[in-house]
């Protein structure tokens, strides 16, 4: 049998985002999170399928549109990663809303905005255009907050560290440079993919982050390694580390809110501050601490985060249950 996606290629920032525009199946559940798990329960052949080699590689992201389950919403939108349906994710975020505003996926209400409906919560998006082209997509994330400071690990063949788990729409373990870790350069590509998962482990053997309105959203799933900038204008760098091998092509929507709520709660930023994040490949975010908020009686912020998108191509996609390989594989 062979199912057929129609997706839309692009990147944001050099990340990938597949927007699925044709080939979503029909979800049961009365929240995008619920969806989620439903996606995950059933249909997770169609994320390692789209994601995974041979279709995909180890850095391959995008997402799918549903008609929004709260009123006040204009879309839904269910992430698919190589590391598992995201609550919420900032670059896919900018790619599948500007690859469906330019082909008339979405209609907004109002011209320039739209609110998205996403596992994590509820999203606010402001967009420019020049002609049919979305050229910026500034996303009002989830509140963000610091879920622990100075967590210490020693890390086999390389040495101890102490990191904070923060969290931005997914969690995330920060490590800023310290004793072994000198900066991203020094470490190089390879070495960080080969750290990053001994870390998130041993991070996770110590502590296990839960979202105090949703405990679906549990766990550290990313590794932050925070730098100092390298261009000019720049407030920061950093590589994100997803999934099982990809670095983060992008500054990271999440990663970089997750940043700025840690910053925040050291006091090393406040709302307010702007917060221009660099990629490990030199791409730019920018952020914002919108406002300070609580989530769950603790200190939050709101996080805003600008970039934008580029479409490369229409993909039509064939699964066929009569490949070997139809539902993807990771070496
Ligand atoms: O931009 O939030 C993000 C993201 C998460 C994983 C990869 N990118």
């Amino acid at each position: 049998m062979r199912h057929t996606f129609f997706c839309v290629d692009g990147h944001t920032a050099g990340n990938p985002v597949r927007l699925v525009a044709g080939g979503a199946p029909l979800l049961h559940g009365a929240s995008m999170s619920e969806r989620r798990q439903d996606f995950l329960a059933r249909f997770d052949w169609i994320r390692t399928g789209l994601c995974f080699e041979p279709r995909g590689h180890d850095m391959m992201s995008g997402g799918f549109l549903y008609p929004p389950t709260q009123e006040d919403a204009d879309v839904g939108i269910l992430f698919i990663e190589t590391s598992g349906c995201l609550p919420m994710c900032g670059h896919g975020t900018i790619g599948i809303v500007t690859f469906g505003l330019e082909n008339g996926l979405i209609q907004p209400r109002e011209p320039g905005k739209l609110r998205c409906e996403v596992p994590a919560g509820v999203i606010d998006i402001a967009y420019r255009t020049e002609g049919k082209r979305v050229t910026a997509v500034k996303i009002t994330n989830v509140p963000g907050y610091l879920a622990a400071r100075d967590i210490t690990i020693d890390v086999p063949d390389f040495g101890p560290l102490t990191l904070d788990v923060s969290y931005g729409g997914n969690f995330y373990a920060i490590i800023e440079p310290q004793g072994p870790y000198k900066g991203l350069d020094d470490l190089g590509a390879a070495r960080i993919v080969e750290l990053s998962g001994k870390v998130r482990q041993l991070v996770r053997e110590k502590f296990e982050p839960v979202h105090p309105l949703d405990p679906t959203i549990r766990g550290v799933s990313h590794v932050l390694w925070a730098d100092l900038p390298k261009g000019e204008g720049a407030d920061a760098r950093n590589a994100v580390f997803y999934g099982d091998r990809a670095i983060d092509r992008s500054p990271c929507g999440t990663g970089t809110s997750a940043r700025m709520a840690q910053l925040t709660a050291r006091g090393r930023l406040k709302p307010g501050d702007r917060f221009v994040h660099e990629s490990y490949i030199g791409s730019r975010f920018i952020g914002r601490v919108e406002a300070a908020t609580e989530i769950g009686g603790q200190a939050a912020i709101i996080p805003s985060v600008e970039g934008s998108a580029i479409a490369t191509g229409f993909n039509t996609i064939w699964i066929d249950r009569e490949d070997a390989f139809w539902n993807g594989f990771q070496v």
